[in-house]
């Protein structure tokens, strides 16, 4: 039975009168999967609740950052003490050091690092410092992969291997993309073909070392390594983009997981504690070449505020002390989404699942194949996706608005959660199914 969503609707309509498409981010606008979108009035634990009073089991935790789940007793306590202090002064507080240190000691990679208040901050900063550091021009991203909104990061993959970016949004001119290569992620040939052509031109490589953003892809075996060793012979930097991996698949992100030592990493989302922060981070080396000590620019009115260091070191500290919750996370998203893929097999659905740690993504498909690049993802059943999303929110299931998105599992997440969602997945896809 559809949820009734009357108020929020309401909002939804007084929210398009003065903001494009009633939302400050795309995807919020439910438009790949239809209907309106829930507008939500607050958030405890695992579940959030709309404007209507539908309570609903959460599955995208303002994508990533909430690992604790919503309103996690220190995060408040730390924003509410920070807050009485005041907001934000414009000048350094002790709790900059004091995240930033912690990240030092969680990501060994990173000597220093930079705060700044997003995840598009981060990157853009980032291949900045890389293009300082190298002297070179080009870099390199991959389809499917998304790093934030930089003019030179909106990027329509190229059609022939090392074809120049196209720019991937209106608004972009030519010239800031045509040096940025889109190259197919999974693929080390291709890698290696640019760097052939461009040799000692490209500055960077930047990759999602686990995407999120085809929804979850993951890396193929050996391709991280090779990215790693084709960086290193040539001179050019390797940049993870761990914005939404960092401290989220495990408490030293991809690069711990995977045993890879990245040049630069970008962080984000989980560091804020789901307030705006950001993170660019590398050797001392690298990082020295930031203003105000070397010569590139790079500066943010808020970057380092206290509320959100206070919020970043609340959750970090938590994830620290309390390591365990990986595993626990580990479990928890193995057994939900062995549930869901039982459902649908029961259900005749085809399904495609990627999960690493408490990431994951429900493919649907025309056949039974795996997703590891765009090519494969952009062939799912996207209406398929959008008649399951539509069931799983009326049963009170909030799961990303969009086949290309990962969705996450919290430490709130409850087993009686998991069944939740797995009896209503089994009724979702017989409506899919139908
Ligand atoms: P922000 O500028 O949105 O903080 O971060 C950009 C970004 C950079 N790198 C990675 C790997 C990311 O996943 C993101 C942002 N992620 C999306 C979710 N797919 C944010 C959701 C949205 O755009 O509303």
């Amino acid at each position: 039975m559809s949820r009734k969503l009357n108020i929020s609707r309401k909002w939804q309509q007084r929210a398009e009168r003065v903001i494009p498409g009633g939302v400050d981010s795309p995807v919020r606008a439910f438009r790949a999967v239809g209907g309106d979108p829930p507008i939500i009035v607050r958030g405890v634990g695992a579940h959030i609740v709309d404007a209507d009073e539908n309570e609903y089991i959460d599955y995208v935790g303002s994508w990533g950052p909430l690992i604790l789940g919503h309103a996690f007793p220190s995060v408040v306590k730390s924003i509410t003490t920070a807050a009485r202090n005041g907001a934000s002064f414009g000048a350094s507080t002790p709790l900059e050091a004091e995240l930033a240190e912690m990240v030092v000691q969680a990501v060994p990679s990173i000597e220093k690092l930079r705060f700044v208040n997003s995840g598009t901050e981060a990157t853009m900063s980032a291949i900045r410092l890389a293009r300082a550091f190298t002297k070179r021009k080009y870099i390199v991203k991959f389809e499917g992969c998304y790093h934030g909104h930089a003019d030179f990061l909106l990027v329509k993959a190229g059609s022939g291997v090392a074809t120049l970016g196209i720019p991937g949004s209106a608004g972009v001119p030519q010239e800031f993309t045509k040096l940025t290569l889109a190259l197919p992620y999974n693929n080390l040939d291709a890698v290696k073909k640019a760097f052939k052509r461009f040799k000692d031109q490209i500055a960077a490589v930047i990759v999602e070392p686990v995407v999120g953003n085809m929804g979850c892809v993951l890396p193929a075996p050996g391709y991280l390594e090779g990215l790693r060793e084709l960086t290193q012979k040539d001179g050019a930097l390797l940049i993870f983009d761990e914005v939404m991996t960092g401290f989220r698949i495990s408490f030293g992100g991809a690069q711990e997981l995977y045993k890879i030592k990245p040049d630069i990493t970008c962080l984000g989302k989980i560091i804020g504690g789901g307030l705006p922060v950001g993170a660019y981070g590398a050797s001392a080396k690298i990082m020295d070449m930031v203003a105000p000590l070397g010569p590139v620019y790079q500066a943010g009115t808020l970057s380092g505020n206290p509320l959100a260091m206070a919020a970043g070191l609340a959750t970090l500290k938590y994830l620290r002390d309390h390591n365990e919750v990986y595993q626990k996370l580990e479990f928890n998203a193995e057994l939900l989404v062995e549930g869901v893929a039982q459902a649908a097999q029961d259900a005749g659905v085809k399904l495609t699942c990627n999960r690493v740690g408490s990431m994951f993504t429900f493919f649907f498909r025309k056949k039974d194949e795996n997703v590891w690049d765009w090519a494969s993802a952009e062939k799912s059943d996207t209406a398929a996706f959008g008649k399951f999303h539509r069931a799983m929110l009326d049963a009170g299931v909030y799961l990303p608005p969009s086949q290309f998105e990962a969705a996450f599992l919290s430490i709130a997440h409850t087993p009686d959660d998991i069944e939740e969602t797995v009896d209503a997945a089994q009724a979702a896809f017989k409506r899919v199914g139908a």
